[in-house]
């Protein structure tokens, strides 16, 4: 397989997921600082113009929560997916908030230009940005968290997706200090040595 990714993007959750897979992939790195995302090339490949694309033996993936759910079903034995219907059905409940909500209130930072056109209004964006990613972290200390992992003694997908949106809280002006579990979520994670090797190629 070989996924598409950038520095500080979401693509780090598929980047993990792969490593803690242990199967086979490749890594391409795509520049943001060029706007290579919006080449034709890269339009080929992806034409939503974003980070990841996963490739791989079936076709192209360009959703996260899909590559998550593709790379724990090629490796079973990795135990990234839980057995359990109800926890299977967590796990994408909270895939879809990180998607939909969570990594949306953050695109309201940077990424102003998909909803408006007026710079005032970018600004006004901007302005929730800490307001709506303190919320949502709330949220997710208060009803998603188990601890240590999502599920509880169960690690999963949706804790590689929850990791990786959580290192952008700090960057969007939310204080952590409420959030004791999350906090030590994150630790947990970079304890583990697939997420370090991961993170050492996303500095
Ligand atoms: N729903 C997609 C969102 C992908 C996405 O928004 N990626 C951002 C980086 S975090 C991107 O590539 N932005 C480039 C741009 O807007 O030009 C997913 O979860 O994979």
């Amino acid at each position: 397989m070989r996924l598409h990714l950038a520095k500080g993007t979401i693509a780090l959750a598929a980047h993990i997921a792969l490593e803690e897979s242990g199967l086979a992939f490749d890594l391409v790195w795509v520049d943001f600082a060029t706007g290579e995302q919006r080449t034709e090339a890269y339009l080929a490949i992806n034409p939503k113009g974003r980070v990841p694309a996963l490739e791989t033996d079936h076709g192209i993936l360009t959703e996260t929560s899909a590559m998550l759910g593709l790379i724990a079903e090629m490796a079973p034995e990795a135990g990234l997916m839980p057995g359990d219907m109800w926890a299977r059905a967590k796990v994408a409940e909270l895939h879809l908030f990180l998607a939909a909500t969570m990594h949306v209130n953050h695109a309201h930072k940077m990424r102003g230009s998909r909803w408006a056109d007026d710079p005032a209004a970018h600004k006004a964006m901007q302005a929730k940005v800490t307001e709506n990613m303190t919320d949502n972290a709330a949220l997710i200390e208060r009803d998603y968290l188990r601890g240590p992992w999502v599920l509880g003694a169960q690690y999963s997908t949706a804790d590689i997706y929850l990791y990786t949106i959580a290192r952008w809280l700090e960057g969007d002006g939310v204080d952590l200090a409420p959030f004791p579990t999350l906090r030590a979520h994150m630790g947990a994670m970079e304890a583990r040595p697939a997420v370090e090797k991961a993170i050492a190629l996303h500095i």
